[in-house]
């Protein structure tokens, strides 16, 4: 190789100071075409962050090389969802560079927070669905597993959240407006994807009969991929997504003005299938262009996983020992119907070796019971979207049902719940049946949502398949949500028991101790206080609220769902704000609630709840009787990078779900991670938390999930006689309907107090309330006792280790998809 090029590589690759900084000023020149005198905040971002993904690629080529030489087994991870954030600071600090940058930027008279500030928030998913996504693609790259994710490149995120006179507002998410550094464009990696059309049916070259699709419109999937650097920079795996592309044949060829015309709108409608995220989290809405989107990148990634393949293979017998795909949720699950067509119509598998493929492939996660998201598609949709793929349907649910044990049992009743078509009303297919027959594994995701769905949506499914429903309890990576987000207690942490922790969060044990020891308290409050300082200057900026840096920051953020009861939290706020005024002379500790979310853009009642939130806090804010004892402040937009703000600075996570709705949550252990305590009810993963910090150390209150269940089966809960006899609560609901928060409309808030009282009060709110304030009250009693609170959020986190997303992945890895670590071979350029 020439001399000169080399030296130029290995500048390129060159993790030193002095590198970083050539390799700047280099590339902000000749790739982002700028002068420094003219460079904005964003051209700096972009020139770093090329100077970077030049420091991973060749380990990356090292990563793929290695898997392909050894011919490894891999997983893939569909996802409809993967809610990434930003990825500078993750990046630098996974390479273990974020020193040497910041030096390199200093040098040149920059500040790397300034930079890391100009890259925008890739939110290709909605909430904990896509965030899980995302935290695996780093746990299996740090554990060094084969990992792909795939996934689709949605030109427009989920949507931006402005407030506007306190209603919630959405505006378009446009993440690739400038571009994206960190994406590798493949335009020769191209797959076509048919839709509509017809079957026909012909005699194969041994006279059998088989099957062709035709007449179909086809669009093609082109790939995008973006280097997923793990802890250590040794292994770097590949998140691929699809973008939709017009094909070819659309006729441009015609001279005729009319049909040019047509084909050029033929041509964007085909490329819309990767226009926009979904934005509704846990809820299915049923729209076709949703349905094409779930195929489209199904198909996709199945047509490349064969390719890839079959680079090695002639037959598809070892298809199971190379490939493990695991469906998130039943939105890829089409992709068993696909595999089977791929396998037995393009490459004339039998059908029952097919099936036995298929399921040694496919493993499934579930991850709501909620009924409205339990996705089931109408079957005329499937006969006219994707013809072949129903007649395939049929014949998995034909042979299914016939070796039931329900079909030996006559049991009419069971066969119509095993059934993959519902056949009430108009006809469905239900996604989640067929992921589950189709698959080795399902798994729930903590140990309380895979019980219940043993017992309730699965119940059948379980007595027939004895071992088929796993439980694999969510995690969440340590990299982004201690490491990289919490640079004070990551520090503080590092000093005590060295860097072992980043990769292996069970080493946070050896720190329980330390919560007996008062310098080490001193020093965690230390880092929480700056934590919050940071957060409080970061509301000021982004909602003009000033907040005490000394109260006590009661933090809920998530989606907003009823289910999720951010009400039974803004009803404790104004009962607490009564109590305040009331006892005026009392020395009330002081409070900050803080609340952030999204709602999806049709749902009305979130939004009408956001909407009260804000109505409160006006009200509350600018009331002097309070004086500093009581803000609350509704952050707009939460994202992945809010969030990296707001878990740090947290005193109290709000965690308080109807028991037996929320599957797990992570944001439960983000929380708890970084030194925040739980008011929370038995819900998910809240369980499994406590039994991790201990009784003592978490706040739990309300009914369990047996108690929701036989309370609201009973049917003889009155919410009216709950209100009538708790003053707080009645004065509360009293205020909110005459007026007190809305003046200027004060019926505004009637649909809520009718779900609650006339309503039936589905969700609970009324039956936990009293439950829930007294937790609140002995929660603000303890902050008080700042040694004692402090003892408690130490343990909280060093409590945590087992919740990293490492040790999930690990599991699933070990015990659903058998793929096991391997260290990529290095090449000659080291
Ligand atoms: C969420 C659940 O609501 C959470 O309890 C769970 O922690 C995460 O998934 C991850 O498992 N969820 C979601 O974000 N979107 C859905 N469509 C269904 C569940």
């Amino acid at each position: 190789m020439d001399a000169r090029y080399r030296t130029r590589d290995i500048e390129r690759r060159s993790l030193d100071v002095d590198a970083l900084k050539r390799s700047f000023l280099e590339w902000l020149v000749y790739s982002v075409g700028k002068d420094a005198r003219a460079a904005t905040r964003r051209d700096w971002f972009h020139t770093v962050a090329l100077a970077v993904r030049d420091r991973v690629v060749d380990r990356w080529m090292d990563t793929t090389r290695t898997y392909y030489t050894h011919d490894v087994k891999r997983v893939y991870y569909l996802s409809l969802e993967f809610l990434i954030g930003r990825l500078l600071t993750n990046s630098l600090a996974n390479l273990g560079i974020i020193d040497e940058c910041r030096q390199a930027l200093d040098r040149i008279g920059l500040s790397l927070d300034e930079v890391v500030d100009a890259e925008p928030d890739a939110a290709l998913g909605n909430g904990g669905l896509g965030r899980l996504a995302a935290c695996f693609l780093d746990s299996m790259a740090s554990r060094n597993l084969p990992g792909y994710g795939y996934g689709i490149r949605y030109e427009f995120g989920l949507f931006e959240q402005r407030f506007e006179h306190g209603w919630q507002v959405e505006y378009p998410e446009q993440w690739l407006q400038f571009g994206n550094p960190w994406e590798f464009a493949r335009p020769e990696v191209l797959y076509p994807v048919q839709f509509y059309g017809r079957v026909e049916e012909f005699r194969d070259s041994v006279g059998e009969r088989a099957y062709r699709w035709v007449d179909s419109e086809r669009v093609l999937a082109m790939a995008y991929d973006t280097p997923v650097v793990g802890f250590g920079g040794k292994t770097i795996n590949t998140l691929r997504l699809w973008a939709a592309r017009a094909t070819r044949d659309f006729n441009f060829g015609h001279f005729n003005e009319g049909a040019y015309m047509k084909a050029v709108e033929q041509k964007i409608l085909s490329e819309n299938l990767s226009r926009v995220l979904y934005p509704n989290d846990a809820t299915e809405t049923g729209k076709e262009l949703r349905f094409k989107q779930e195929y489209f990148f199904t198909s996709a990634s199945l047509q490349d996983i064969l390719r890839r393949y079959l680079q090695h293979h002639s037959d598809f017998d070892q298809l199971p020992n190379k490939a493990a795909i695991q469906l998130n949720d039943t939105h890829p699950a089409i992709g068993i119907a696909e595999m089977m067509r791929l396998l037995v119509d393009q490459h004339a598998v039998k059908w029952d070796k097919a099936w036995e493929i298929t399921q040694g492939c496919f493993s499934y996660t579930n991850h709501t019971l909620l009924p409205e998201a339990l996705e089931a598609w109408p079957v005329r949709l499937l006969e006219r979207v994707l013809p072949r793929h129903m007649q395939i349907i049929y014949e998995i649910n034909a042979k299914f049902l016939n070796r039931s044990s329900a079909r030996a049992a006559h049991d009419n009743a069971r066969l119509s719940h095993l059934s993959l078509i519902d056949e009430r009303g108009d006809r469905r297919v239900r996604m989640g049946n067929l992921a589950f027959i189709g698959s080795h594994k399902v798994n729930g995701v903590s140990a309380l949502h895979t019980e219940l769905m043993k017992q309730t949506v699965f119940a059948d499914f379980h007595a027939e398949f004895p071992d088929r429903i796993v439980n694999k309890t969510n995690g969440i990576t340590p990299r982004r949500w201690l490491h990289q987000a919490n640079r004070p207690l990551s520090d503080l942490i590092t000093s005590r028991i060295g860097e072992g922790w980043i990769h292996d969060l069970s080493a946070l044990d050896a720190l329980k101790p330390k919560a007996d020891d008062v310098v080490f308290r001193e020093e965690f409050r230390r880092a929480k206080r700056k934590n919050k300082k940071r957060l409080a200057a970061y509301l000021a900026r982004q909602t003009g609220v000033e907040i005490n840096v000394d109260s006590l920051f009661d933090v809920q953020v998530k989606r907003i769902h009823e289910y999720k009861r951010q009400l039974m939290n803004i009803l404790q706020t104004i009962a607490l704000y009564n109590d305040m005024r009331d006892s005026p002379t009392v020395t009330w500790t002081p409070v900050t609630k803080i609340f952030a979310g999204k709602a999806a853009p049709a749902y009305h009642m979130a939004k009408l709840i956001i909407k009260l939130i804000n109505d409160v806090g006006k009200v509350v804010n600018h009331d002097p009787s309070v004086h500093d004892n009581l803000k609350v402040v509704f952050l707009p937009n939460y994202n992945v990078t809010a969030a990296e703000i707001i878990m740090p600075a947290a005193d109290l996570s709000e965690q308080i779900s109807t028991a037996g709705m929320e599957a797990s949550g992570t944001g439960n252990m983000k929380l708890a991670l970084n030194g925040a305590l739980t008011i929370g009810t038995l819900d998910g993963a809240n369980v499994e938390i406590k039994d991790a910090v201990g009784d003592d150390n978490i706040f739990i209150f309300g009914l369990t999930a047996e108690e929701a269940n036989s309370l609201r089966q009973g049917g003889a809960y009155n919410p009216r006689d709950v209100i009538g006899a708790n003053p707080a609560l009645k004065r509360a609901l009293d205020m909110i309907s005459t007026g007190v928060f809305s003046p200027d409309d004060p019926s505004r808030y009637h649909p809520i107090l009718q779900s609650l009282i006339d309503g039936g009060d589905h969700f609970l709110v009324t039956a936990d309330f009293e439950d829930y304030c007294t937790a609140h009250d002995d929660a603000v009693a303890l902050y008080r006792d700042t040694e004692e609170w402090t003892r408690k959020a130490i343990l909280n986190t060093t409590s945590m280790g087992w919740f990293s997303s490492d040790r999930t992945v690990g599991e699933y890895a070990d015990e659903i998809w058998g793929v096991k670590p391997i260290i990529p071979d290095e090449g000659d350029h080291r």
